[in-house]
């Protein structure tokens, strides 16, 4: 069976960007991989958390991953922290990679734009990630479109090292889905939604209530024509209603087009609300249930044991490639 790994980072909340470009999709391979789903704690600690929030955020989000629909019994739901092997990979990773290479990284660029001060953690983030991947033996990893640069230097991580001393990594694939791997940001189509963006209505988090929903649809920029028709380029706020709506409704968007054909903007953003909160809501009444059930501690116990355990393997056959004395 193929091997799929990612992780989503316990920061705030999770918006529907997360869900439809990554989570949802993790759902859609847990019947035929192998699949790792990580809670990158060790990732969100590159900026200033507030220690109680942290603790929250992640049990919070195993409890998500479980009401989006992974199943315990079929995939490895885990948090980074409790896999020392993480952070021992990532040390020997750093030994195998270059100052240019990570001075490339635009989330580096993007992240530390305007900051006084920037951790180390934040610059060498990109080689964590490398080594979360790398220490499954990992054949895919399904991602947003803002992952794809730390996947290509992931790859080129793996690939000099195994040239360097022998067959040691699985090169991974990404799979970053043709349609909807960036939904923008709903009070501005040219910027991607994201957890960071401190205007609430930018975004649509899984636990929104209907009337928050609500508000920051119709609030949704969007352009002075007044027609639904898919257009990127001219149309880009429609363009991201649009693709919010065909993925959490299945319907196509020539579908889509026909149907709000002549009618506007507000039908078509009140529908979508529809949509949205009906999609939501079995993941929010789901979710309660779990918190409730007292099942995720359990469940991320039995996790890390499995991860543990596989990653110990990897780190292992890595050190001796490396020289170091094993016994
Ligand atoms: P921030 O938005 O603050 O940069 P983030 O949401 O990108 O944080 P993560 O929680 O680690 O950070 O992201 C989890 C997954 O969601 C990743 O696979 C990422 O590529 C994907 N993702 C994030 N934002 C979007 C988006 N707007 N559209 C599609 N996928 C996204
Ligand atoms: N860097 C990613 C989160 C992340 C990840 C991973 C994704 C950390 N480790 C391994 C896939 C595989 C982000 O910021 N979205």
């Amino acid at each position: 069976m193929k091997r799929v790994f990612s992780g989503v980072q316990p920061t705030s909340q999770i918006h529907i960007g997360n869900y439809i470009g990554a989570i949802k999709r993790f759902v859609e391979l847990q019947n035929d991989m192998d699949c790792f789903f990580c809670i990158v704690d060790l990732h969100s600690v590159t900026v200033p958390q507030d220690p109680k929030e942290l603790y929250e955020n992640s049990l919070q989000l195993a409890a998500l991953y479980m009401a989006v629909g992974l199943d315990p019994s079929k995939v490895t739901l885990f948090i980074q922290s409790h896999v020392p092997a993480h952070a021992e990979l990532s040390w020997l990773l750093q030994c195998n990679s270059y100052m240019g290479e990570l001075n490339r990284m635009t989330q580096f660029k993007e992240k530390s734009l305007g900051k006084d001060t920037v951790t180390t953690g934040l610059f060498t983030y990109p080689i964590l990630m490398a080594a979360d991947i790398l220490l499954y033996d990992t054949h895919y990893v399904p991602v947003g479109n803002d992952q794809k640069q730390h996947l290509e230097l992931c790859r080129d991580i793996a690939i000099r090292f195994n040239n360097k001393y022998g067959e040691s990594f699985v090169i991974p694939e990404p799979l970053i889905a043709k349609f909807g791997a960036r939904i923008m940001s709903l009070d501005d189509a040219t910027k991607k939604m994201s957890k960071s963006n401190e205007n609430k209505h930018s975004k649509i988090n899984l636990l929104d209530s209907p009337s928050k929903i609500k508000k920051s649809i119709m609030k949704a920029v969007t352009d002075s024509e007044s027609e639904v028709r898919f257009d990127v380029e001219n149309k880009p706020g429609v363009s991201n209603l649009m693709t919010i709506y065909n993925v959490l409704s299945g319907m196509s968007l020539d579908e889509i087009e026909g149907k709000y054909k002549g009618m506007g903007y507000g039908t078509f953003k009140k529908d979508l609300v529809e949509v949205v909160v009906s999609a939501l809501e079995p993941i929010q009444s789901r979710y309660e249930e779990i918190l409730k059930s007292g099942e995720v501690e359990k469940v991320l116990k039995e996790g890390s044991q499995r991860a543990n355990e596989v990653s110990n393997k990897i780190l292992d056959r890595v050190k001796k490639k490396m020289g170091f004395v094993t016994f």
